[in-house]
């Protein structure tokens, strides 16, 4: 499938400058699927229909950062869109185009304006969103604030009730895949799905014959398939990091078994030490959590300082983690990190934290 979204991405970043009026039409800073899918078919929609000026999608994250999203790199790769035609919020100078007044900008699956973005708040001229209405926005302008489950939805009913000619396979599959995924494949159950979601959802499936319970899985196993990042990028896609007691202390948390992990990097050591000195930590820890057939936990120690380091593993072996070490030999330099299955797996990161703080104070 070759987009007509590749076409459209391409003018725009062509067309960017501050001497024109721009429409940007801007998702999220969480940047999630919903909110890069809903801004990229919006934006073509008010394209073709003439009702935006010069209307450009902007992912509201660095386009570093898009690869972590895998749910997102794969639909945007079935619907045939190139990732690198996306259009991100550091192509765009902000700045300038609303220092030149020509600024407009439409918010999708967010109804106030992010923090870093709020001396822009009286250009919106318009949003689509399911978030509950905070009313933080310029009076009388364009809104569609409904909570259904999913921005795209309320993209969809706008292709479905006047540009029909314009949903092609592409944006039917960008829309319908994000409708599923925000749903869990309309499922009552999940507590997500409206009515608004399953008509159009069941509208896009009949018009386009899409196969509903093969995208919806291809999308749910993609969302927590992390074979494609580095150590690096596994380490940063979920991550806090929190000063305990004077400390500096980071915790990624981690889809995929150590074991994995070591054999798909065996320098993993360099991997953790470069993240830690850039983010200047003085402990880095991995949680890994992962379904092999069991839920199962391990957990990865990395504290350079080696007073430090003796103490927090002991008192992390002597807590109730239920730690069992596991063997580092087949990585470089394995004497440097303690990796451990955690067998006590009612302890997250969210108390873990705690217990760490503890221990520094
Ligand atoms: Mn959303």
């Amino acid at each position: 499938m070759e987009s007509v979204l590749n076409k459209f991405l391409q003018d725009a970043r062509f067309g960017l400058g501050a001497n024109q009026k721009t429409t940007v039409v801007l998702g999220n800073e969480a940047a999630d699927l919903d909110s890069m899918a809903s801004a990229v078919t919006y934006a073509y929609f008010l394209k073709r229909k003439g009702l935006a000026e010069n209307p450009v999608p902007v992912i509201n994250i660095p386009i570093n950062d898009f690869k972590l999203r895998t749910e997102a790199v794969f639909l945007f790769k079935e619907a045939g869109v190139d990732p690198a035609n996306l259009i991100s919020v550091d192509d765009v100078d902000l700045d300038a185009l609303y220092g030149k007044g020509n600024l407009a900008l439409i918010l999708t699956d967010h109804n106030k304006i992010g923090a870093h973005q709020e001396k822009y708040k009286d250009a919106v001229a318009g949003i689509l969103d399911h978030h509950a209405d905070d009313g933080d926005y310029p009076a009388g302008i364009d809104t569609d604030i409904r909570p259904v489950g999913s921005a795209c939805t309320l993209v969809a009913e706008r292709y479905l009730n006047t540009g029909e000619d314009l949903l092609d396979d592409s944006i039917a599959t960008l829309l319908l895949g994000t409708i599923l995924l925000d749903t869990v494949n309309l499922d009552v159950q999940a507590g997500r799905v409206k009515p608004e979601d399953e008509k159009a959802a069941l509208a896009l499936i009949g018009k386009k014959g899409i196969d509903r319970e093969g995208l919806f899985e291809k999308l749910q196993f993609e969302k927590f398939n992390v074979s494609s990042l580095g150590s690096y990028d596994l380490l940063r896609k979920d991550y806090k990091e929190w000063n305990l007691g004077g400390k500096m202390c980071g915790i990624g948390s981690v889809l995929m078994p150590v074991s994995d992990w070591f054999k798909k990097d065996r320098a993993i050591v360099a991997s953790f030490e470069k993240y830690r000195n850039e983010r200047s930590l003085d402990v880095l820890l991995a949680m890994n959590a992962f379904t092999d057939p069991e839920f199962t936990r391990n957990l990865v120690v990395y504290v350079p300082d080696s007073g430090l380091r003796k103490k927090l593993v002991a008192f992390l072996e002597n807590s109730d983690l239920g730690l069992e070490r596991l063997d580092t030999s087949g990585i470089k330099d394995p004497e440097k990190i303690d990796a451990y299955n955690q067998k006590n797996l009612g302890i997250s990161r969210k108390k873990l934290q705690p217990m760490l703080k503890d221990f520094f104070d």
